[in-house]
């Protein structure tokens, strides 16, 4: 009886059926060239979910052709910009209507809480594309003085074929950042998702035929990045290379985008940004900040506050107040109700943030809650504090990717930024005050691409993303996004017959 109460007030939202499991190319779904296909596993039962088709160099080569002819030859690029933007508002219209179904996709591959899946990251989707639309006609150049007797226009015109290779922490989200910018410029996509979260994307594929985006224009390979994602990379016939995951992929994927065409690359790699609680801080609300910034997303975020910094005259109070906060969080089956955190992805990041559990303790920093695997069957890792965490420690140093949080003590605000900036990443950091003076010296100091003041992961689609330092190159999202999509060309031309 209890359990069934427990039930009725937490109920169990059901996964849903696997329709579709192939590669899109040229407005078709076909098998894999080679007829092989991957499993993709339910990290809360390890179990096989789905065999989808797995994409190699054969079908990105044949991906790479479609996307050569919509773009030379098919309607997209040329399309008046305002016919793009319809349809790219109907694309965003669609995507709301199938949330429940893009959502359970989502939580099944990644092991995502649905709840957060559905209304925290969902929502940001047809929003990424209403906000792209909204560009698709204000894309355009200037005319300028020149030299008094040329008269010269700049075009903004699109790159061409583009390719864009994805991660699995937020396989959706990542999907509508990279394709929503690209399409309103004009470009034509070829994109790879990661091999562990390959179903919610081929489903968007299919919603975008749906809202009449043409055959060709957007080609979605599912497959292994060492196959398939390396011959985006090194492709003679890709325009441009967009790449999101680790920063040892994004230097491959630099060196081989060099080698072959000199195609421009945006990376947006990882990270192990600071948050930073200042003396004036209340701390109930610093702590949950705090726990926020590093627990979203089981701490699988490129941004999360993975040093939480504390000044030393609240730091006894924040600490034993954010391990009663991790011991309440609420880890479980990410389909039910009210499950703050899910497993982690697969079983490899499994390993790597047990790794880095194990190394703490061995390296000295003070483990007060946390500290192993919950459960004996699925991906589950305890929400896991460790205190006076010290640098050359390799959770204070390295990308864990998992719910590890790592607090540490500071006196002053000189210490604070040059600890916080002590690190070869430059993505985010956050800072927790207010005093006016304090926070506009530390949003000034801290070289990172976002500074988030008493909030954290705010991902509005205007607001530009991208690293500092070896945290990646180029912005995504806002106004910024477009230049990496766009080429400039001058058109000049006499302003008199130079005959006269
Ligand atoms: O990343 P990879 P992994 C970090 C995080 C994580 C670590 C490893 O610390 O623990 O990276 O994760 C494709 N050429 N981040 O191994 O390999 C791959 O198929 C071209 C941070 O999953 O970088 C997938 O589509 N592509 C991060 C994508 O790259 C290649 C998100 C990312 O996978 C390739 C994910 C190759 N040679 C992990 N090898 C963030 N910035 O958010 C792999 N890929």
């Amino acid at each position: 009886a209890a359990a069934a109460a427990e039930e009725l007030e937490n109920p169990t939202i059901a996964p849903v059926e696997v329709k579709l499991t192939k590669l899109l190319i040229d407005g078709e779904f076909v098998d894999a060239a080679s007829g092989k296909t991957f499993p993709t596993i339910d990290p809360r039962s390890e179990q096989v979910i789905a065999h989808v088709a797995e994409g190699d160099v054969e079908d990105v080569n044949r991906a790479v052709r479609a996307a050569r002819k919509a773009f030379d030859h098919g309607p997209w690029p040329k399309m008046p910009p305002f016919q793009r933007q319809r349809i790219l508002l109907k694309y965003a219209d669609l995507l709301d209507q199938h949330a429940d179904e893009l959502a359970a996709l989502e939580t099944m591959d990644s092991g995502k809480p649905y709840e957060q899946a559905r209304y925290a990251e969902l929502p940001l989707m047809s929003r990424q594309f209403r906000y792209f639309a909204g560009w698709a006609d204000k894309i355009f150049g200037t005319t300028g003085p020149s030299d008094g007797i040329h008269a010269v226009q700049t075009l903004h015109e699109p790159i061409g074929v583009v390719g864009q290779i994805i991660p699995w922490n937020f396989p959706l989200v990542m999907y509508c950042w990279k394709v929503a910018p690209a399409l309103a410029a004009g470009n034509t996509i070829v994109l790879k998702t990661a091999e562990q979260t390959p179903l919610s994307a081929i489903l968007a594929g299919k919603l975008a035929l749906e809202a009449g985006i043409p055959p060709g224009v957007l080609n979605i390979v599912s497959g292994y990045g060492p196959t398939a994602g390396a011959s985006i990379a090194e492709h003679m016939d890709i325009d441009k290379v967009a790449f999101t995951g680790s920063t040892e992929v994004g230097k491959l994927v630099m060196a081989a985008a060099a080698r072959s065409n000199l195609k421009p690359v945006t990376l947006e790699l990882g990270g192990k940004s600071p948050m930073i609680i200042c003396e004036d801080a209340n701390v109930d609300e610093a702590v949950e900040l705090a726990h926020f910034a590093l627990f979203f997303n089981m701490g699988q975020c490129c941004c999360a506050g993975s040093r939480t910094f504390v000044h030393e005259s609240i730091y006894d109070e924040f600490v034993e107040k954010s391990k009663a906060r991790a011991l309440k969080r609420v880890v479980g089956d990410p389909f039910r109700k009210g499950v703050e955190q899910g497993p982690q992805v697969d079983k490899d990041q499994f390993h790597k943030v047990l790794g880095y559990v194990e190394s703490g303790m061995e390296q000295g920093a003070n483990l007060i809650t946390g500290g192993g695997r919950l459960g004996s069957k699925g991906y589950y890792i305890k929400p896991t504090i460790f205190t006076d965490v010290k640098e050359g420690m390799k959770i204070f140093d390295e990308e864990i990717f998992g719910p590890v949080q790592s607090i540490a003590k500071f006196k002053t605000l000189d210490e604070v930024v040059q600890r916080a900036n002590n690190t070869v990443y430059g993505l985010a950091a956050g800072i927790f005050s207010n005093n006016i003076n304090t926070v506009n010296t530390l949003s000034r100091a801290l070289r990172a691409g976002t500074i988030w003041v008493n909030c954290f992961d705010v991902f509005d689609a205007t607001i530009p993303f991208g690293g500092y330092k070896q945290s990646g190159i180029g912005r995504e999202k806002g106004k910024y996004v477009l230049e990496s999509y766009t080429q400039v060309k001058a058109v000049v031309t006499p302003l008199h017959n130079p005959a006269w």
